[in-house]
C-alpha cells in the first residue's frame, strides 16, 4: 500500500514508518519538526540521542534498500498538504501529527490555544485534503483513551447502546476528557465522524492508551535508527519516567494516591495496530473506533513493578507520593473494552515480560544523559499561568 505517515519524525510515527516500510509498503512521512523545537523550548532532551530525519532515512535506505520519502512542512499549511496528497496519492493516511502532551496544553492560555489550533485545524485540513484529492483513502487517526475520562461504567469501543424513554439507539460513548490536549482529541473525533457522514470518508479513530518503551524490531537494527524516549515532566509518560527515575535512584513520582488507572501498550504493539488498521480499512462513510491498548494498570501498580524490577538489578528504588498537579480522580472504577484489534490479529507484548529489557535496561544504558531537574512536576492544572522555571532560575531572573 501507499501510506502517508503524518508526524513521521515522532515517538510513534518514526517506528511506525519503519515497520510499514519493512512490511513492503510504500511510505512517505510528513513532519515540521515542531516536536524537536518543543524540547528546546522546555530545555529537555530525549533520553536516547536521536538523529536528524534525513540521517535516519539515509541509514534505513542503506541498511534495507528501502526508500522512505519525506515532506517537510506544517499540515496547518493547506497548500503544502494538498501538494503532498496530490504528489504521493496515498491509499491510507496515518495521522500522528499533533501536540500530544496534556501538561504542555495546561501550561497557560497560549499553550492551550496552540494545542487546540494545531490539532483541530490540522485534522480539518487532512479531512479536506482527503475529500478533495484522495476521496477513497482511509484515514487512520490517532485518538486517545483519555477522551472517555474515567466514568463509573465499563468503557465501550467508541459507541454505546442506550435505552431512553422506551427508545433505543447506538450512540458515541460519552466523553469526559481531562486536559485541553485530551479535549482537542474529542473535537477531532467529532469532526472526523461528521466528515465520514457528509462526504463518505473512511476513517478509523484509534483511541490509544499510554505508550511505553522505545525499541521495535526495526529501530533496533542500527543505533542511528533509535527512537525518542521522553522522561521530562511535560512529555514523559508515567512508565517511561518511572524507569528513568529508578535508573538514577530518584524517587518515583506518583501523583496523588496512584489509583489513576489507564490502558497501556508497548510501542511494538502500536506499530502492529497501525498495520492492522491499514490492512483492514473502514468502509466508505464508516467512522470506526478501536480502543488501542493491551493491559490496564494503576499508576501505583506500575510503580510497584518498576520498584521490584529495579531491586532485582541492585537499584535502590523509592516510591514517593506527590500532591497531584492534575485535576483527576485518584481512585476510580476502570474497565475498558479492547477486543477489536485483537480480533484483527494483535498479539500483545506483556509488560511483565518486557519491563526490564525494553525499558529499565535502556534507561540504565543512557542514565548519564538524565537531567534530574526535569523530573519534578511544575505544570499545575489549577493555575492558568504556570511558571515552569526552577526556583534557581526565578532567583537569577529577580537578581
Ligand atoms: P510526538 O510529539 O513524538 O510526535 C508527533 C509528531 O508530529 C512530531 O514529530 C511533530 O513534529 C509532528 N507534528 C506535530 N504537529 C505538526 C504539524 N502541525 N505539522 C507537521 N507535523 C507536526 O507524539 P507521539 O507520542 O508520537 O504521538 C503521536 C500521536 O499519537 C498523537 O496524536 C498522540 O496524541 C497520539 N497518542 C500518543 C500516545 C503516547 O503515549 N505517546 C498515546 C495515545 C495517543
Ligand atoms: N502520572 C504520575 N506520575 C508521573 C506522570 C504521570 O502519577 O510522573 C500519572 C498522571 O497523573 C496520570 C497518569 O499517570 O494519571 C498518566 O499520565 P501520563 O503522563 O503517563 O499520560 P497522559 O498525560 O494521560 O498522556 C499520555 C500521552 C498522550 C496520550 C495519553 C493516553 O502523552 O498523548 O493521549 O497518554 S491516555 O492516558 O489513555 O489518555
Amino acid at each position: 500500500m501507499r501510506i502517508l505517515v503524518l508526524g513521521g519524525d515522532g515517538y510513534c510515527g518514526w517506528p511506525t514508518a519503519l515497520h510499514l516500510s519493512n512490511r513492503g509498503n510504500e511510505i512517505a512521512v510528513v513532519d515540521n519538526f515542531v516536536r524537536r523545537s518543543w524540547d528546546h523550548e522546555l530545555g529537555a532532551q530525549t533520553l536516547t540521542p536521536i538523529r536528524p530525519l534525513t540521517d535516519r532515512l539515509r541509514i534505513w535506505h542503506r541498511l534495507m534498500g528501502k526508500e522512505i520519502e519525506s515532506f517537510v512542512g506544517d499540515i496547518l499549511d493547506y497548500e503544502f498538504l494538498a501538494g503532498v496528497m496530490k504528489e504521493f496519492a496515498p491509499e491510507a493516511v496515518v495521522h500522528f501529527a499533533e501536540q500530544r502532551s496534556a501538561p504542555y496544553s495546561m501550561i497557560d492560555r497560549q499553550h492551550a490555544v496552540f494545542t487546540q489550533m494545531n490539532n483541530v485545524v490540522g485534522t480539518l485540513n487532512v479531512l479536506f485534503a482527503i475529500k478533495e484529492f484522495q476521496p477513497d483513502c482511509h484515514l487512520v487517526k490517532l485518538g486517545t483513551m483519555g477522551e472517555y475520562g474515567t466514568p463509573n461504567i465499563d468503557i465501550e469501543e467508541g459507541y454505546i447502546r442506550i435505552q431512553h424513554n422506551g427508545r433505543e439507539d447506538v450512540l458515541p460513548f460519552p466523553k469526559q476528557p481531562g486536559s485541553f490536549y485530551h479535549l482537542s482529541k474529542v473535537h477531532d473525533s467529532h469532526n472526523v465522524h461528521f466528515c465520514c457522514k457528509i462526504w463518505g470518508i473512511r476513517a478509523t479513530d484509534l483511541n490509544q492508551g499510554v505508550v511505553y518503551g522505545t525499541v521495535t524490531d526495526e529501530t533496533a537494527l542500527d543505533e542511528a535508527l533509535v527512537n525518542r524516549f521522553d522522561y521530562d515532566e511535560v512529555f514523559g509518560t508515567a512508565l517511561n519516567r518511572f524507569c528513568v527515575q529508578a535508573a538514577i535512584e530518584h524517587p518515583l513520582t506518583i501523583y496523588g494516591e496512584g489509583g489513576q488507572t489507564r490502558g497501556f501498550l508497548d510501542i511494538r504493539d502500536t506499530v502492529r495496530c497501525i498495520e492492522l488498521a491499514c490492512q483492514n480499512p473502514a468502509a466508505r462513510g464508516e467512522f470506526r473506533v478501536f480502543n488501542q491498548f493491551t493491559e490496564q494498570f494503576s499508576v501505583l501498580e506500575l510503580a510497584q513493578m518498576v520498584h521490584t524490577a529495579g531491586q532485582r538489578l541492585g537499584l535502590r528504588v523509592v516510591v514517593d507520593h506527590l500532591p497531584d498537579p492534575r485535576v483527576e480522580a485518584e481512585q476510580h472504577y476502570y474497565n475498558a473494552k479492547h477486543t477489536k484489534l485483537a480480533q484483527l490479529g494483535l498479539k500483545p507484548h506483556l509488560l511483565s515480560e518486557s519491563l526490564v529489557d525494553s525499558l529499565v535496561n535502556i534507561a540504565m544504558q543512557h542514565r548519564d544523559r538524565v537531567d534530574p531537574a526535569l523530573l519534578m512536576p511544575r505544570v499545575n492544572w489549577r493555575n492558568s499561568r504556570n511558571d515552569r522555571r526552577s526556583k534557581r532560575e526565578v532567583a537569577i531572573a529577580a537578581d
